[in-house]
C-alpha cells in the first residue's frame, strides 16, 4: 500500500471498484456519516459500515498533584452528552468530562490518593481494577458513594508497572454505569528510568497510545441502549468505539507505536490483529510486562482484559487494527455469542517520514515462576448460568476467608455452552493450565482477568493480598457485566489467623 496512498476503502471488507467508490463517496456526502442502523441488525451483530476519518481522541493524562508527598488525583463523576454519531448527542457519563475519564498515572512505591466527588443522581463506586490494595480502598460494591457525597481512598503502589483501569462497581448497575461511559485507564510506571521499559515507546499520546475499546449498542438516533436479555452474554453492541469514537484514525509519527488496549465492553470478545496480518509484539498483559516481547498476529481479550502491543509502521502507509472472529473454543456454532465476525477498530495512518524508535529489548521483566502450589489452599469455583458454586451474590454473605499473603490455587470450571470470565479483586494471579495444557504465552504473565470458555477448566495460582481486614471483603466475579449485575459474584475476607471465621462482613470486628 505504501506509495499508492491510502488503502482503498471497503464496505463489508470487499474492496470497492472506482465507480462504487465514487458512488459511496457521493452517498456519504449526503448522509455522512453512514450511521449504524439497528433496524434489521441481529443481536450482537456489528454494523461494519463505519466511515473512518475522525481523529482518535486521547484521554487527558492526569499525573495528579503531590499533596504532603501523596500523589493526589481528583475525579468527579458527571452526566453529559457525547456524539458517537455527529449531530446526534447521546446521554453519557464520565469522569471529569462527558464520556470516559482521564488516564491516571503513578509510580511504583508512591502513596496515592483518589479524591472522588459523585455528581451523578445515582450512587456509584470507583473500583481500581488490577490494583493490589487494601479491600477498604478497592471500590467494590460495599464502597457506595451517594449522590453529592465524596470519598478519598489512598494506598501505596506496591506492584510492577502495568496498564490498569478504574470503573464503577455498584451491585446491580455496573453495566449501565460503565456502558454510559464511566471508565478510565490507570497506568503504573517503575521508578527506574533505565530499565527495559525505557526502550519501549513511552511518550503518552505520541507513541504510547491508550485504547479503550467498547462495543456500543446505538439506536437509530445514535443513543446508547442496553439489551441484557438479547444474548446469553448480555448486551452486545452494533458499533465499535475506540476512546469513545467510531471510525477513529490514529496519526502515527514514529516507526514503532505502543497500544495499551483495554476491552471495556460489557460482554464482547475481541481478537485484535491487523488487516494485513502483519505481526506485532505483545509486551504486557493485565498486570505488567511479559518476560520478553512476544511476536503474535492476534491477541484475544475478553471483557476487562488488557494487552500492550508494539507495532511497526512504514512511512506513508495505513493499516487497520481489526478484530477478527474470536476463538471461542466449544461455542457451537462458532458465530454464536459474538463470534464469527471481523470488524475494524482504528486505522493507523503513518506520516510521510517517521521518527526512529528504540529497538525492542530482548528481555522485558523478571517474571517469577507461578507461586508454589504444594502448600497452597485449593478452591474450586464452578461457573454456571449466573451463579458461582450454585450461589448468587449476597452482599451479606462471605464465601470464604483466607490468610494475608496466603498461597492459593483455584480450579475454575465453566460448565456452560457460552463464555464467562473471572476477575479477582486486589491481586494479580498466574494461569497454570487450561484443561491440563499450558496457557498460551499471551496469558502466561500477570493476569487479573481470564476468559472461561465453554466447558473449560482453568487453574490459577496467586498469593492473597498482604492486607488483613476483618470487615471489608474482596470480590471475585464474572466480568461480563450483565452476569455480574445478575449476581455472578462472591466475596472473601483476608484475615489474620485466629480472627478468621465466616459470616457477614459486618459481623467481624477487630478485637
Ligand atoms: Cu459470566
Amino acid at each position: 500500500m505504501a506509495g499508492s496512498g491510502a488503502p482503498r476503502p471497503t464496505l463489508d471488507g470487499v474492496p470497492l471498484t472506482r465507480r462504487q467508490l465514487l458512488r459511496a463517496t457521493a452517498a456519504a456526502a449526503i448522509i455522512a456519516p453512514l450511521v449504524p442502523a439497528v433496524a434489521g441488525c441481529a443481536p450482537g451483530e456489528v454494523v461494519p459500515k463505519t466511515q473512518f476519518g475522525a481523529r482518535l481522541p486521547i484521554p487527558p493524562l492526569d499525573e495528579g498533584a503531590l499533596d504532603d508527598g501523596i500523589r493526589t488525583f481528583r475525579l468527579a463523576t458527571q452526566a453529559g452528552t457525547h456524539e458517537f454519531v455527529p449531530g446526534q448527542p447521546a446521554q453519557t457519563m464520565g469522569y471529569n468530562g462527558a464520556y470516559l475519564g482521564p488516564t491516571l498515572r503513578a509510580t511504583r512505591g508512591e502513596r496515592v490518593r483518589v479524591a472522588i466527588d459523585n455528581r451523578l443522581p445515582d450512587a456509584t463506586t470507583v473500583h481500581f481494577h488490577g490494583m493490589v490494595l487494601p479491600a477498604a480502598t478497592d471500590g467494590g460494591p460495599h464502597a457506595m458513594i451517594e449522590p453529592g457525597a465524596s470519598t478519598a481512598p489512598e494506598w501505596t503502589v506496591k506492584q510492577p508497572a502495568a496498564t490498569l483501569w478504574y470503573h464503577p462497581h455498584p451491585h446491580g448497575s455496573t453495566e449501565k454505569q460503565v456502558g454510559y461511559g464511566l471508565a478510565g485507564l490507570f497506568i503504573l510506571d517503575e521508578p527506574a528510568t533505565d530499565g527495559p521499559a525505557a526502550a519501549l515507546p513511552h511518550t503518552y499520546g505520541v507513541d504510547d497510545i491508550p485504547l479503550v475499546v467498547q462495543d456500543r449498542r446505538l439506536d437509530a438516533d445514535g443513543k446508547i441502549t442496553f439489551d441484557p436479555a438479547g444474548n446469553s452474554l448480555g448486551t452486545l453492541g452494533n458499533s465499535i468505539a475506540a476512546n469513545g469514537t467510531l471510525g477513529a484514525v490514529l496519526p502515527v509519527t514514529t516507526d514503532r507505536v505502543r497500544l495499551r488496549i483495554l476491552n471495556a465492553s460489557a460482554g464482547r470478545w475481541f481478537k485484535f490483529g491487523f488487516a494485513d496480518h502483519r505481526r506485532f509484539h505483545m509486551v504486557a498483559s493485565d498486570g505488567g510486562l511479559l518476560a520478553a516481547p512476544l511476536q503474535l498476529d492476534a491477541v484475544q481479550l475478553s471483557p476487562a482484559e488488557r494487552a500492550e502491543i508494539v507495532v511497526e509502521m512504514k512511512p506513508g502507509e495505513s493499516v487497520m487494527l481489526r478484530s477478527f472472529a474470536p476463538d471461542l473454543g466449544r461455542v457451537n456454532p462458532p458465530d454464536a455469542f459474538g463470534g464469527g465476525k471481523d470488524f475494524d477498530v482504528v486505522r493507523l495512518d503513518a506520516a510521510a517520514s517517521l521518527a526512529p524508535s528504540a529497538t525492542l529489548p530482548a528481555m522485558l521483566a523478571a517474571l517469577p515462576a507461578p507461586a508454589d502450589t504444594t502448600h497452597a489452599t485449593a478452591r474450586s469455583l464452578t461457573f454456571s448460568g449466573r451463579q458461582i458454586n450454585g450461589k448468587t451474590m449476597d452482599m451479606n454473605r462471605v464465601d470464604f476467608t483466607a490468610a494475608p499473603g496466603g498461597s492459593e490455587v483455584w480450579f475454575v470450571d465453566n460448565v456452560n455452552a457460552y463464555q464467562h470470565n473471572l476477575h479477582i479483586h486486589g491481586v494479580q494471579f498466574r494461569l497454570l493450565d487450561i484443561d491440563g495444557n499450558p496457557p498460551p504465552p499471551e496469558r502466561a504473565g500477570w493476569k487479573d482477568t481470564i476468559p472461561l470458555l465453554p466447558r473449560e477448566r482453568n487453574r490459577i495460582a496467586f498469593r492473597m493480598p498482604p492486607y488483613a481486614d476483618a470487615e471489608h471483603p474482596y470480590m471475585y466475579h464474572c466480568h461480563l457485566l450483565t452476569h455480574e449485575d445478575e449476581g455472578m459474584m462472591g466475596q472473601f475476607l483476608v484475615e489474620d489467623a485466629g480472627t478468621a471465621g465466616s459470616g457477614a462482613p459486618s459481623s467481624h470486628q477487630h478485637g
